[in-house]
This record gives C-alpha cells, sequence and structure tokens, in this order.
C-alpha cells in the first residue's frame, strides 16, 4: 500500500516529512514508482493520464475543494476532496474581501480614479445590503457567519435547504425568492450538472435591479455573455470573478478592460501543503480501519 503524489517537488518534499513521521508508504512522483501494483492511493490536482498503469489504485484525493475535473475516474475508484481547512479561510476571505469591495463601490472608485475624477456616492450601511450566498457547504457557511457578524443581512441557498442556524437557507424550489434578495450574490457552488450555465439570462433577471456578483464556485456555472448583458441593462452593476471558463481567460477578453468587472487568476485558495498532507493521511486510515473516507465524494451528486 503506497500514496502517490501527482504534485510539486516542494510540495512532496512536506508530503515525504508528515508520511515518513507517520510511517506510511509515499511515493514522490510518477518517475519514481517503481512498482506500479503498489499504488493504491494518489492525490493531485490534475490526475496523472494514465491511470490505468495502477492496477491497485482504489482511492484518489484531489487535493483541492472542487473535483469537477475528475469526472473520468476508473469504476470503483473512491474519490476523497481535501478538507483541508485552510481552504475555507481562505475562500472566505476572498469572498469577505469581494462584497466589501462591490458594497461600497469601489470599481467605481478606482474608475473614476483613472480620470482623477472626484465624485462621491453614498455609502450604504452593511445592514441595508441583503448577501445571497448560493452553496451554504463548507465554504458557504463560514462565509455565511462572517458577513452576518459585520453586520450584513445574509441569506442562502442549497440543493437541501438544510438548517443553518442563525440563516434563512432557501431549497433549490426556492431559487427565485431567494434570488430576489440578494442585492450581493456570492456563488460558493461546486460545478456540476446542475450548476453548469446556472447564472444566465433568466436567472440575472431575477436578481434585484444592479445588484452585485461575487463569483469563487466554477467558471463554467456563468455564462459571461449573459453578465455582459445583465451589466449593459444595469441589471447587474459590477462583479468579482475569482473563477472564469476557460482559465485562463484569454487577453483581450472583453472583461479584463470593462470597469464594472474586477477578475482574479482562482486565487481565493491554495491547500497547504502540510493539510493537504494529514488529509491524505486521514483517507488512508479510514480505509485501512473500515471507516467512511473523510471528504468522500458522491461521484453521482457530484460534489
Ligand atoms: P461543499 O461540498 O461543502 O458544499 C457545496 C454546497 O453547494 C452545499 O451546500 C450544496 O447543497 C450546494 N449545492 C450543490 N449543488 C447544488 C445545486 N444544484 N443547487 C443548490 N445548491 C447546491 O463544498 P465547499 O463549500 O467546500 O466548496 C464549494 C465550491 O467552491 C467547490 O466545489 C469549488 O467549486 C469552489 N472552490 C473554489 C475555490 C477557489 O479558489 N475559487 C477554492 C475552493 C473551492 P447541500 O448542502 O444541500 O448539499
Ligand atoms: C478549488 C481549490 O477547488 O483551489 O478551486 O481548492
Amino acid at each position: 500500500m503506497a500514496l502517490l503524489l501527482h504534485s510539486t517537488p516542494e510540495r512532496a518534499a512536506v508530503w515525504g516529512r508528515i508520511f515518513a513521521d507517520a510511517g506510511e508508504v509515499f511515493v514522490a512522483d510518477e518517475a519514481s514508482v517503481s512498482d506500479p501494483a503498489q499504488i493504491t492511493h494518489l492525490a493531485c490536482w490534475v490526475p496523472p493520464a494514465d491511470l490505468a498503469r495502477y492496477p491497485n489504485l482504489h482511492t484518489v484525493i484531489c487535493v483541492g475543494a472542487g473535483t469537477d475535473h475528475f469526472p473520468h475516474l476508473p469504476v470503483g475508484v473512491a474519490l476523497s476532496r481535501t478538507l483541508a481547512p485552510g481552504i475555507e479561510a481562505m475562500v472566505r476571505d476572498w469572498a469577505v474581501m469581494a462584497t466589501l469591495a462591490l458594497h461600497r463601490d469601489l470599481p467605481i472608485y478606482l474608475d473614476q480614479a483613472t480620470r482623477g475624477e472626484w465624485r462621491t456616492h453614498m455609502p450604504l450601511a452593511a445592514s441595508a445590503r441583503r448577501i445571497g450566498i448560493m452553496g451554504m457547504g463548507r465554504i458557504g457557511r463560514l462565509a455565511a457567519e462572517t458577513l452576518q457578524d459585520m453586520g450584513f443581512a445574509v441569506t442562502g441557498y442549497s440543493r437541501s435547504g438544510a438548517a443553518v442556524p442563525g440563516i434563512r437557507v432557501f431549497g433549490a424550489d426556492a431559487l427565485t425568492e431567494f434570488l430576489a434578495g440578494a442585492d450581493i450574490l456570492i456563488c460558493l457552488l461546486p460545478l456540476t450538472p446542475e450548476t453548469r450555465g446556472l447564472m444566465n439570462d433568466a436567472f440575472f433577471a431575477r436578481l434585484p435591479q444592479g445588484a452585485r456578483l461575487v463569483q469563487a464556485g466554477r467558471g463554467a456555472q456563468l455564462d459571461m455573455a449573459a453578465l455582459r448583458r445583465a451589466l449593459e441593462s444595469g441589471q447587474v452593476s459590477a462583479a468579482m470573478l475569482d473563477v472564469t471558463d476557460p482559465e485562463p481567460l484569454p487577453q483581450g477578453h472583453w472583461t479584463w478592460a470593462d470597469p464594472r468587472v474586477w477578475i482574479t487568476p482562482h486565487v481565493a485558495a491554495h491547500t497547504d501543503a502540510g493539510e493537504g498532507a494529514r488529509h491524505a493521511l486521514a483517507v488512508i486510515r479510514a480505509g485501512r480501519n473500515g471507516q467512511p473516507l473523510p471528504g468522500l465524494v458522491d461521484r453521482d451528486r457530484g460534489y
């Protein structure tokens, strides 16, 4: 039984030390695999091309939270998404940063600054701004708590509508009602067949006029042409995007030059190497003890 890491030498060095301390067998890269039959676990962000090379592979561990880029794992191979706690905190920080920037009209002021224009726009108190968070999972719940503590009026939306203490959560059948109350919409959804292309013309039409968008889920959830139309009509007034489709977003894409849209290059979170390795150890041990795998992805549900 051995874990193969498909990552950078720097990360492999950290994982190697943690696995050595734990007495687990660790292979730092594909070139170091002497016996492919020994590999039972693979940890990676992007999987290596030829998984069939490892006949005894039974568990793949995604070192990121989103696993939409693992659609074709061999039947019988379990998929675990990392539960590294630093990811949740980092995406929460990015979402709060983007929300505050939109709440306090930063895109307008940055645009005015390019012309040296001193013009004020009436600021709103946090309590007067309704924040709607799509995706009330590990990250969405943390963002919701933080924004609520800052005084914003926060609601959530999830597939199940499962209760979150102190926050009204709408279920998948109440999207229209949820969107109608989202002055700033934050997307923290996984990419699944249901969420692909979700943010389209009809979707934007259900938001309050002039709504603002914070997108840290996955690029393919957002129809960029629909966003452009919503910006032109004033239905959406500004957007901050950390994820795009495609990534990297090509030079010359209209969003780069549009002062209402601010883009960061998928940097909301980065998995800490040590936290990633400790999650992998927890997966190995749970499997060995016949316990549920931490972070197990439901392949039918898609997250
Ligand atoms: P979780 O699996 O913990 O939570 C997912 C949430 O989305 C759940 O609340 C789930 O509902 C909800 N959901 C799923 N499908 C639907 C649907 N069709 N309609 C409504 N709600 C739905 O995921 P995380 O919070 O850990 O991460 C969420 C996503 O954030 C990742 O999948 C990834 O795409 C993105 N991400 C982006 C990063 C970045 O750097 N930009 C970094 C990390 C993550 P329910 O509660 O009912 O199951
Ligand atoms: C992601 C991540 O899922 O960085 O985007 O974890």
